[in-house]
Order: C-alpha cells, then sequence, then structure tokens
C-alpha cells in the first residue's frame, strides 16, 4: 500500500471533528474471531447452515441448529481481545475526533477497547433473553455453554432463550440513535465489513451532503464507488502504518 494513501487518511482524520466509525467483523478477525465472508469465514464452515443459523423463525423451531454453532463462537469471542484496530478507535477517541462508533459487532471488543459511545446494532453477548419477552434476561455468566447446544428455557415463561444478538428477521438495535449519530458525522470510517447486511448497509446514505467516506477492508465493499478515500489493507496493518498502536504492547 502505497504511502499516499495514509497521508491522505491522516489529511483527511485531521481536518475532522465529528468521526463516526462503521464496523464489522474483519475487525476482529486478528483477535481470533472469523467473519462471515472471508475464505475462512463462518460460511465456509461445512458443518454451519449459514442461511438458518441466524433465522429467528428456525430458533423458534428448533434452537439446536444456533446451540451448535453458538457452542464453537462462544470460546473464541470470551478469549478474544481487542485487535490494533479497536486500539486505533480509542485512540482517534481520546483525540477527541471519533464520536461514536456503530458496530455490527457482537463481541464487545470496542467496549473491551475502551471506547465510550458505541452502539451494537446487532447485540451483545453478554445476556440472554427470551424469544417471548425483552425483559426476561439472564446474565450470560450463570448459562453453562453446553445447555446451548439443546436450547435454554426461560424460567419465567418456559420460552427458548437467546443471546441478545440480532437473527435475520428481527429489528437492528438503536436505529434512532445511529441515525443521529450519522448525520452528525463529518468523517465516516468503514472498518472490515463487507456491507452486505441490511439495513447497516444503507446507513451511509443517511450522511449529510460532504460527508468523506473512507472504506478500510481487505476486498472490495457495495459501497467502493462513493468512498473518498479506500485503503485494501489489514486493518492492523494500517492501525500500525498510522502510528496509532505504536504504545499498545502485544
Ligand atoms: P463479513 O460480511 O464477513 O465482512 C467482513 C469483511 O472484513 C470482509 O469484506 C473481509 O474482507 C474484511 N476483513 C476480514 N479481516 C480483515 C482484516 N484483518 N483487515 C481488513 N479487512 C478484513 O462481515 P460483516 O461484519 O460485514 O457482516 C455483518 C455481520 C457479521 C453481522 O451480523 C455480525 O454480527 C456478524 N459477525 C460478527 C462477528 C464479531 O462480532 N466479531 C464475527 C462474525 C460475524
Amino acid at each position: 500500500m502505497s504511502r499516499q494513501k495514509y497521508d491522505q487518511l491522516m489529511d483527511l482524520i485531521l481536518k475532522s471533528t465529528n468521526i463516526v466509525a462503521l464496523t464489522g467483523a474483519g475487525l476482529s478477525t486478528s483477535a481470533g474471531i472469523p467473519d462471515f465472508r472471508s475464505p475462512k469465514g463462518i460460511y465456509a464452515d461445512p458443518s454451519i447452515d449459514g442461511e438458518r443459523v441466524f433465522d429467528i423463525n428456525v430458533f423458534q423451531n428448533d434452537p439446536t441448529i444456533f446451540g451448535r454453532f453458538f457452542t464453537k463462537l462462544s470460546p473464541q469471542v470470551s478469549q478474544a481481545k481487542p485487535t490494533k484496530g479497536h486500539y486505533m478507535l480509542k485512540k482517534l477517541e481520546d483525540m477527541k475526533k471519533l464520536t461514536c462508533i456503530i458496530t455490527q459487532n457482537i463481541d464487545g471488543l470496542h467496549t473491551l477497547a475502551g471506547n465510550q459511545n458505541v452502539l451494537e446494532v446487532h447485540g451483545h453477548l453478554r445476556e440472554f433473553v427470551c424469544i417471548n419477552s425483552v425483559h426476561h434476561r439472564i446474565d450470560s455468566t450463570k448459562i453453562k455453554i453446553e445447555d446451548v447446544e439443546k436450547g435454554i428455557i426461560c424460567p419465567e415463561c418456559g420460552g427458548y432463550m437467546k443471546p441478545d444478538i440480532i437473527f435475520f428477521g428481527e429489528h437492528v438495535k438503536d436505529l434512532e440513535k445511529v441515525l443521529t449519530e450519522i448525520q452528525k458525522a463529518d468523517l465516516l470510517l468503514i472498518m472490515g465489513t463487507s456491507l452486505s447486511v441490511y439495513p447497516v448497509s444503507g446507513l451511509p446514505s443517511y450522511c449529510k451532503d460532504g460527508t468523506k467516506i473512507v472504506i478500510i477492508n481487505q476486498t472490495s465493499t457495495t459501497l467502493d464507488k462513493e468512498a473518498s478515500l479506500i485503503i485494501n489493507e489489514d486493518i492492523d496493518i494500517v492501525a500500525e502504518k498510522m502510528g496509532f498502536v505504536s504504545n499498545i504492547a502485544y
């Protein structure tokens, strides 16, 4: 990657006062959590039925398909630590440049890195919630992972419980706040997402006129034509080359 692209990125950052980051699974691959669509991603695993695993209607009838997937994913997430890419965003917040992170990730690593204003639009794994009522919740630490495969039963109503993440067919979280934040952005920093999941893929269209869009992603995305700058590179390398993570010990 030419140095010129990093200089362009720094220039855009320095000229901005309200950066909003829109992040996806690519930010956490170097932490050992696979993404969906890369060659080694979750959808490439033949033991996982990618079409049905996050389908809420399937889950209601048979929680074991998701349960088998979760049993694999959960240890990967609980052992993961924030990456250089996460710390780059923490640094931008400390510099009073970054005002919000809108993430599709469910791994909680932005918060672990110390960022304050994180909107987890696809939810998180910290709690299990009943499919019948959002008020029936259990702290995930109280759930034995080996029980998830056969289905966790809600102690209040007997329905199935799932982690508080969004399945296909459910509404994303915090949409109003997300739109407010994105409309304030003067720079939208898109990192580690193929932008192929709706409605997040449509969020950049809510930016006000003149908002710059930067994409840092290993492969092309559906929004490349709209971007002021595209860096097709490993996010951790970008974070290092930009000098944002020099003080982090790994
Ligand atoms: P995706 O469609 O798998 O896209 C990920 C993108 O990241 C791909 O375009 C990759 O090329 C790119 N990428 C992977 N590693 C790197 C890297 N090191 N540096 C730069 N780019 C990289 O995943 P999306 O996030 O776009 O899709 C949204 C889904 C994925 C959401 O529903 C998430 O909940 C879901 N997901 C989340 C996690 C997590 O929380 N860590 C893991 C897997 C899936």
